[in-house]
């Protein structure tokens, strides 16, 4: 077993690094202040092939494996967890042309994203106001109509919604079939009767999009179902499946930015007479801190690793997904604790890393659906 990254891995880890030292961290606050999105920061990405690292060359990419994908978010997590929400679910929303489409809809779909100077997102359309973890449930239709679905319903909590060029849109062509009715459409921003509802106003991960999006008639041409009908729950299990490490390393990476602040914090503050660093509450506190961060890293490489070599990795990337972030949201915790009241102030970093980190607990499948996902797994 080798735990050594390789030299192209090492390098690609410190351009990462560098990016998100010198382009994310200095306009992190401002984008967390104003909510506003991240575009300077994506063309930036862009023109690094962040924004796309997982497309193959053959559709215009520099066609990065998994553990190379979850090597650059974790640097974009300690960067910013909004910004590297935007750049990430990007990624996660190219995974469903990826893993489903047909070779004319890679060449079109796939090379829309790859223009370094013309940056352009896509976003993963599944949830809505009364389907969220039961994703099966949900209500969006789609008729046939000829060679095309005409698709009517209403998507909410859509990371890149109202900024990207296109959606895969998961509607029903039959509710009474529940989960073999669903399926995926590409759909195109600029479609008439697809729109953008309400721009959510978020506690933490605020310089990512969140959006409602609205579909009145929406007419699709068959040409861009994923997979065939009836298929579409299978494409998001799958892309959920493939998702979830990423997802884990996004929490790696907010966690060690927290456990950098908390470790340097109690250094420098003085108290009963020495650095609270050399007290042993605080000393095993940030122990703690450092081992967590590391037993979620290597959950999330595994599963990379497995799913770079084509294995199953259902239980492996839902370990990484929940145990990645629940470090997030407890390293977080104790970093604000230990800067005390100043960890509650806005002038310490920390208590925007502790805002954003709540929410990754809850995105791409809450952390009792990975127990679910896992558990069902262990009794199959
Ligand atoms: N990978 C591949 N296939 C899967 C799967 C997975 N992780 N989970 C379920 N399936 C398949 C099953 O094998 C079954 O197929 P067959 O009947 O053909 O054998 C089918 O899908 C239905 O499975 P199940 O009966 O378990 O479906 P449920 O409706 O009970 O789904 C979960 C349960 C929790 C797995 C699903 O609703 C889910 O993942 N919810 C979370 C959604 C989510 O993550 N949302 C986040 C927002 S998107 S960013």
């Amino acid at each position: 077993m080798d735990f050594a990254l390789t030299e192209e891995q090492k390098a690609l880890q410190r351009t990462v690094h560098e990016f998100a030292a010198n382009e994310i961290r200095p306009v992190a606050r401002q984008y967390d202040e104003s909510g506003e999105f991240p575009w300077e920061v994506i063309s930036k990405a862009a023109r690094l092939e962040l924004t796309y690292s997982g497309v193959p060359e053959e559709y215009g990419g520099p066609g990065l494996g998994m553990l190379d994908n979850v090597i650059i978010i974790e640097e974009l997590g300690w960067g910013c967890v909004g910004i590297a929400s935007a750049i990430a679910l990007n990624q996660i929303a190219i995974l469903p042309v990826l893993l489903a489409g047909t070779e004319e809809q890679k060449r079109e779909y796939l090379g829309r994203l790859t223009d370094p100077d013309n940056p352009r997102l896509c976003a993963f359309g599944l949830t809505e106001p009364e389907a969220g973890s039961d994703a099966a449930s949900l209500k969006t239709r789609a008729v046939r109509d000829g060679d095309e679905y005409v698709l009517n319903g209403q998507k909410c909590f859509i990371t890149n919604g109202g900024v990207a060029d296109f959606y895969t849109v998961f509607a029903t062509v039959d509710p009474a079939k529940k989960y073999q009715g669903i399926t995926a459409f590409l759909v195109d921003a600029d479609t008439p009767g697809f729109s953008v509802g309400k721009i959510e106003h978020k506690m933490g991960m605020r310089a990512s999009r969140t959006a409602e999006l609205i579909l009145e008639d929406v007419r699709v041409p068959a040409s861009r179902v994923l997979r065939g009908e009836g298929q579409g729950f299978y494409v998001a299990m799958e892309t959920l499946d493939t998702s979830r490490p990423g997802v884990g390393a996004i929490g790696v990476g907010l966690a060690r930015a927290a456990f950098e602040e908390a470790l340097a914090y109690s250094k420098q503050r003085v108290q009963f007479g020495k650095p609270i660093c050399r007290q042993q509450a605080i000393a095993f506190m940030l122990a703690d801190m450092a081992t967590k961060i590391d037993y979620a890293r290597l959950l999330c490489y595994r599963a990379a690793w497995m799913l770079d070599q084509g294995m199953n990795a259902i239980k492996e990337s839902s370990m990484a997904k929940y145990v990645g972030t629940d470090v997030a949201m407890e390293v977080c915790t104790d970093a604000v604790q230990i800067h005390g009241g100043y960890g509650y102030m806005k002038d310490y970093l920390v208590e925007k890393l502790f805002r954003d980190a709540k929410i990754l607990q809850i995105v791409e499948g809450t952390n009792q659906i990975q127990r679910l996902v896992l558990s069902a797994q262990l009794l199959a």
